[in-house]
């Protein structure tokens, strides 16, 4: 088995589960947080929504910075509706299951390197950074999904094992 093929079905699984949390997401409640540092949920599954595309950034590139100098600071989007992030999710997982279905072993293995103004944050293998940026960042987002969910009293998904809403699937 190649490494792609690994992660292929890692990511697949692990974006069906994100999926599923998403659709959870009702169109009356994107403004609430539940504390005021907190990302509102609208923000938080827009989020979870762009995430995917990391993919192709990581794959295909051989580094990105976040602030190219000169440039204005970025500024986080808030989609306004469930439908619209279900749409950009589905947009981003798309390409980047095509970006990591041409990848190479050999590819996986090359530095990637995070820059801020033109400076080098970090340098990892392309592995790591699709680890890091797209599988591990989405489970972190999606288990404070998660906990919005129930504190809004909406069905917490049986993901790695059952929920108190329900079983494993
Ligand atoms: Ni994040």
């Amino acid at each position: 088995m190649t490494l792609r093929e690994a992660l292929l079905a890692e990511f697949d699984q692990e974006m069906a589960n994100t999926r599923k949390s998403l659709e959870r997401v009702p169109d009356d409640r994107l403004e609430w947080r539940p504390h005021p540092k907190s990302s509102s949920l609208g923000r938080l599954a827009t989020h979870l929504a762009e995430i995917p595309a990391w993919a192709a950034t990581a794959l295909e590139q051989d580094s990105f910075d976040l602030v190219p100098p000169g440039s204005a600071p970025h500024q986080p989007a808030f989609i306004g509706s469930h439908r619209e992030v279900l749409e950009l999710f589905d947009k981003n997982v798309a390409a980047a299951r095509a970006a990591l279905a041409g990848v190479s072993d050999e590819s996986l293995a090359k530095p990637w390197s995070l820059l801020s103004g033109g400076k080098t944050i970090f340098t990892l293998p392309r592995l790591s950074v699709f680890r890091n940026f797209v599988l591990n960042h989405s489970i972190h987002h999606r288990a404070q999904l998660g906990v919005y969910l129930r504190l809004n009293d909406l069905p917490v998904p049986a993901l790695y094992g059952p929920s108190a809403d329900e079983e494993s699937s």
